[in-house]
């Protein structure tokens, strides 16, 4: 399948310390001993540190180094246990091991799962978290850790059953299962300030973290479709999802997933636009900062060893266009997530 370019509105930047944090998050991964030796000396080509700079291009640099050692943890997690390993499809088993990672996430002094390669791994991430961020910050970060591992529990059960799940079901839990939110905590650590509860739980600001995740996610599915379609089997997918709802060919299937992630990012355009006029400067740096976490995932997934798997290479595209393949105002029929679109004013979508 061919992947065509995609629309990319938003420019692109990186931290300018890209290259020494990314051959610092390899020795991390190292020094915590995380996966297995082979898994590291993949991961250590698949760029994770240049993904966190982008994500935070003028971010201070301890965030910067925590959020891309975080990111690698998330990978191992994501791939060890959830995806390749043995509970990806015993949802309780991994339910029991996520409960007990959080513990140590809630408290890294907590006396429990000494030596075990994640949980020492996240010991030091929260240690570290706890320096760069809030009271507020830590625990919404791990409030963000257990709506990660809740969605990856459900998706568990969709393998176990071997089931493609319905569009507004997948929709749903790729808001939480690409590890997308527990990401947005450090958009405020990198910069040094909190959001204010009122904005930050605002439906409109909740909409555009969310559309954000709707985007990086959808994204993601496009370019890993290479090498998830070739996988061991079962996959999640929102191409294989669409292909599987609407009984439509793969390219058709992703002539619609890029068709949706373009409308959404219509609509996150305008929804920032507006709160730009009324947000205050936190609330304008978070709303950047989303822009940035957007345009850094279709960045380093157009150029990653983990997407571009050059032993079997995946056709996608060297560059990005400045158009959309589809710029309806209308909310999409998705019902979970189609009230995003009630926040935006048609005349200020037109
Ligand atoms: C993961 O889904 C989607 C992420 C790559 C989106 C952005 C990345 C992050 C928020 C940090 C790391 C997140 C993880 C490890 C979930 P999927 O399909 O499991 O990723 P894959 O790389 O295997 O396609
Ligand atoms: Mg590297
Ligand atoms: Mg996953
Ligand atoms: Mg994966
Ligand atoms: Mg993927
Ligand atoms: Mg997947």
């Amino acid at each position: 399948m061919v992947i065509p370019p995609t629309y990319a509105p938003i420019p692109s930047a990186i931290h300018p310390s890209h290259a020494a944090i990314d051959k610092q998050t390899a020795a991390w991964a190292d020094q915590f001993d995380l996966g297995s030796p082979q898994w590291r000396s993949r991961l250590a080509t698949q760029d994770i540190g240049a993904f966190a700079s982008r994500i935070l291009p003028e971010g201070q640099e301890d965030v910067v180094a925590v959020l891309s050692d975080f990111v690698i943890w998330l990978f191992a997690v994501d791939d060890g246990y959830c995806e390749e390993g043995d509970l990806a499809d015993k949802p309780y088993e991994l339910a029991a091991v996520l409960h007990r990672l959080l513990r140590v996430a809630q408290n890294p002094h907590t006396p429990m799962l000494a030596g075990d390669p994640l949980a020492e791994g996240l010991r030091d991430l929260t240690l570290r978290v706890s320096r760069c961020g809030t009271a507020l910050q830590v625990g919404r970060w791990v409030d963000t850790l257990r709506e990660y591992f809740f969605a990856v529990v459900w998706e568990a059960e969709q393998r176990a059953a071997n089931r493609v799940p319905t569009l507004n079901d997948y929709a749903l839990m790729r808001l939480y299962d690409g590890a997308t939110s527990v990401v947005q905590p450090f958009l405020e650590m990198g910069h040094g300030y909190e959001l204010q509860p009122h904005e930050r739980d605002s439906p409109a600001l909740r909409a555009a973290a969310e559309m954000t995740s709707f985007i990086t996610t959808w994204d993601n599915d496009i370019y890993s479709h290479h090498k998830e379609s070739r996988g061991t089997g079962y996959y999640l997918n929102s191409v294989r999802v669409l292909m599987h709802e609407y009984d439509l060919s793969p390219e058709a299937a992703l002539t619609m997933a890029v068709a949706q992630r373009d409308r959404v990012m219509c609509l996150f355009l305008s929804l920032r636009a507006k709160l730009e006029d009324q947000g205050s400067p936190q609330m304008r740096q978070y709303l950047r900062s989303l822009a940035a976490f957007i345009r850094a995932t279709q960045d380093w997934s157009i150029t990653s060893l983990r997407y571009t798997t050059p032993d079997d290479p995946a056709d996608l595209p060297h560059a990005f266009t400045d158009r959309p393949t589809d710029d309806s105002t209308e909310p999409l029929d998705i019902a979970s997530i189609s009230w995003w679109w009630d926040l935006v004013p048609a005349s200020r979508t037109a």
